[in-house]
Order: structure tokens, then C-alpha cells, then sequence
């Protein structure tokens, strides 16, 4: 791999400047943009790879082109690995990415016009579940769900109320701001009572799934969808799972309904992914992602903080700063002076923009994989709640910045690249 750099460093000084620049903004700063997190080296090398100048449309075996053994064999290998993961019984792993896994589960089963159902993204939902400046808002008549005013979390009672009364054809369930544990058979029996389809959307907790520390929508959902590049820690990507009745829809919709040519070197990749999912140490690293988001929210509740429905099950949390007068936008912006990374937030019944929000997504999977745990979560969060306290202070920001830096330093991004 290090050749490779080193020929692009020979060919485009420029574009291999910004990868040393990247490489070591994310080594120099603390990621905890809840969607993100560092590969392996293994799915680096599969990514950067000969892989990518194949044209493979169409599936293993079943070709439009010549020459597609190799790749044919890593995609079966992703396949293979994908539904022993989840223990599905078909999956498609050709979505490049998870709006175009949505795109492919609404597709497979409704015709434009048709109701869905999916959480506002106000409430923690995903532009792809229904809103009106997405693709799936345009095409669907949508009836958004909310979460309780009183708990902010699911309310499955006021959920079964409304499909019963709206009849969607679809209910979609998973979310990009969730904390909560869901509850997919309580969902099924919902969808059975009113008579619709259930997808779900697990991108944000695939890799809880996989280590079987959420419970799996697998055995419920008509339909699944996922990204693999947020806890499942593997390249950007998305995949389908379904059962076997659906399969044959679902392969039509994706190729040639959705997509062209596969990115073989990005399968390949997720074939990386899905094995590394599978070992002994996934469980492990998924249960310490846990533990540092519980250890990171408890801490914020001792400083005074609003986490957005007193905590969470899973790797992110909302932080609520309605009552310190203070916007995510600018929470963002000082964290990120202090070398922080998140992001700006709408909190549920929020009444900011979404360009201003009164809240910040904080998320530990990529702390996680550095190597951190519950001692650096403590550190990190009295950092954190030090520039939110002071977000216009200067001296409170060059000292933060100061700490961030020294944690990051403790723990080396991709040492064996240096
Ligand atoms: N953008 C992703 C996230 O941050 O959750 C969802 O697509």
C-alpha cells in the first residue's frame, strides 16, 4: 500500500497532499461524528485495488461481460459471509451506498404515490425515510412518526394507532439520532395488525447487531437495508438483506432496476468487513463502543448536560442545549476549534433549523477503534463540557485543544501507514 502512495505522490502531488493532510487531521483530532469510523488496513487494500477497473453488471455467474471469475468469487465471498452475519437468508450486497439500499427496498415493493410511514427526521428518522426534499419524499406519500413528548423516545402504542388509522403500505423503521433500543417484533406485530411491510434501516447499529448486542430486525423486516462503513466499521457501502421470498425482487430492483456495474474493489472490501465482523474480537470492541457512549452521556448528566432521553443502549447520543442558550451550530464549530468532531443536530420538537439546531449527535465508534475506553470517554467529556460551558472563551478553547491533542497522541491512527 505504501507504494501505491508513493506512485500517486509521483503523479499528483496535489491529490496526494491531501491525503497526507487527511490522514493526519484524523489522526489529530477526536472523531465522534456518530456514522464514521476507521477501516482495517485489509479493507483499505481491497478498496485501493485492481478491483476497480472491472465491469461486473449482473450477478456471480450470471455476467453482461467477460472475464468476471476473480470477482465473482469475491462477491459470492461477501454474500456468503453477509448472510451467515445476520443469518439471512438472501442478501444483495451491490448497493453502493444505504440512500441506494432504501432506494432499492421501496422499489422492490411499492409503486410511486404509495404511504410510508418512517421517523421524522426531526426526531431522529433519515432524510431517506420520507422527507420532502428526498428522493423518498417526492415519490411517497409519507406519514411521519414521531417520538414521545414526554420520554423522547419510541411510542409503540401512538405508532400502532397510526398505521392503523393511516394504512401505510410500508412502515420504515431505524433512525440517524436514535439512542434507543428497538423494538422490531413489536413492529411486526404493528405491521401485521395493519396490514403493511416492514423495512428496516439498521445502518447506524449493523455492527451492535452482528455482535448481538441490538436486536437483530433480521427475523421481522420484510426488507433490511445498511450502510457498512458505520459500526460495521467496513468501506463505504450499502447491502440488502431479505428473506427468500423477496430475493428475486429485490436482485431485479437493484441491477438493472437501480444500479450499473457493481464497484467489485468496494465488495471486495465489504467481503473484508464482513469477516472481520465475525471474529472473536468484533463482540468485544462493540461492547466497549457501548460502554464509552454510556460512560461519555452519564458523565455529561453529572456536568448538568440534557441527553436527549436520559441516555443510551447503543453507540451515539443526542445532547440537548435548548436550555443553555446555545445553538449546534455553534457548539460544532467550538468543539471542532478545540479538535473535536461532531455534528449539529436537530433535537425531537426541535425549533432551530436543521442548518442551526439546538443539538449535537455525539458518537463512539471510531474513539472505539482507537483503542479508548471508559477512563479517555471521562477525560473526553469534561474536555467537551468545558468548551460547551465557555463555546466564546479563547483560553478555554486553546486549552481544550491542548487535551484533545494529547488524548489523540496516546492513541496512533493507522501506525503501521507511518
Ligand atoms: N449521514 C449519515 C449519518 O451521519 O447518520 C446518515 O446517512
Amino acid at each position: 500500500m505504501l507504494e501505491l502512495v508513493s506512485a500517486l505522490a509521483a503523479a499528483d502531488p496535489d491529490i496526494a497532499h491531501v491525503l497526507r493532510a487527511e490522514a493526519r487531521r484524523q489522526h489529530g483530532t477526536l472523531e465522534m461524528i456518530a456514522s464514521e469510523n476507521f477501516v482495517s488496513t485489509a479493507v483499505l487494500a481491497a478498496m485501493g485495488s485492481v478491483l476497480t477497473n472491472k465491469y461486473a453488471e449482473g450477478y456471480p455467474g450470471k455476467r453482461y461481460y467477460g472475464g468476471c471469475e476473480e470477482v465473482d468469487v469475491a462477491e459470492n465471498l461477501a454474500r456468503d459471509r453477509v448472510k451467515a452475519l445476520f443469518s439471512a437468508e438472501h442478501a444483495n450486497v451491490q448497493p453502493h451506498s444505504g440512500s441506494q439500499a432504501n432506494q432499492i427496498a421501496y422499489f422492490s415493493f411499492l409503486k410511486p404515490g404509495d404511504t410510508i410511514m418512517g421517523l421524522s427526521l426531526s426526531h431522529g428518522g433519515h432524510l431517506t425515510h420520507g422527507h420532502p426534499v428526498n428522493f423518498s419524499g417526492m415519490f411517497f406519500k409519507v406519514v411521519p412518526y414521531e417520538v414521545s413528548r414526554d420520554t423522547k423516545t419510541l411510542d409503540y402504542d401512538a405508532i400502532r394507532a397510526q398505521a392503523l388509522r393511516e394504512r401505510p403500505k410500508m412502515l420504515v423503521a431505524g433512525a440517524s439520532a436514535y439512542a434507543r433500543t428497538w423494538d422490531f417484533a413489536r413492529l411486526r406485530a404493528i405491521c401485521d395488525e395493519a396490514g403493511c411491510l416492514l423495512m428496516v434501516d439498521m445502518a447506524h447499529i449493523a455492527g451492535l447487531v452482528a455482535a448481538g448486542l441490538h436486536p437483530s430486525p433480521v427475523p421481522h423486516a420484510d426488507v433490511v437495508t445498511s450502510t457498512t462503513h458505520k459500526t460495521l466499521r467496513g468501506p463505504r457501502g450499502g447491502f440488502v438483506l431479505a428473506p427468500a421470498r423477496n430475493a428475486e425482487v429485490v436482485d431485479k430492483i437493484t441491477f438493472p432496476g437501480m444500479q450499473g456495474g457493481p464497484f467489485m474493489h468496494i465488495i471486495a472490501a465489504k467481503a473484508v468487513c464482513f469477516k472481520e465482523a465475525a471474529g472473536d474480537s468484533f463482540k468485544a470492541y462493540q461492547q466497549q463502543v457501548i460502554a464509552n457512549a454510556r460512560t461519555l452521556a452519564a458523565r455529561f448528566i453529572e456536568r448538568g448536560f440534557d441527553v436527549v432521553s436520559g441516555g443510551t443502549d447503543t453507540h451515539l447520543f443526542l445532547l440537548d442545549l435548548t436550555t443553555r442558550d446555545l445553538s449546534g451550530k455553534k457548539a460544532e464549530a467550538a468543539l471542532e476549534a478545540a479538535g473535536i468532531t461532531v455534528n449539529k443536530n436537530t433535537v425531537p420538537f426541535d425549533t432551530r433549523s436543521p442548518f442551526v439546531t439546538s443539538g449535537i449527535r455525539v458518537g463512539t465508534p471510531a474513539l472505539t477503534t482507537r483503542g479508548m475506553r471508559e477512563a479517555e470517554m471521562l477525560r473526553i467529556a469534561d474536555i467537551m463540557a468545558s468548551v460547551l460551558e465557555a463555546p466564546a472563551d479563547a483560553e478555554v478553547i486553546r486549552k481544550a485543544r491542548v487535551q484533545s491533542r494529547e488524548v489523540c497522541d496516546s492513541f496512533p491512527l493507522y501506525p503501521e501507514l507511518r
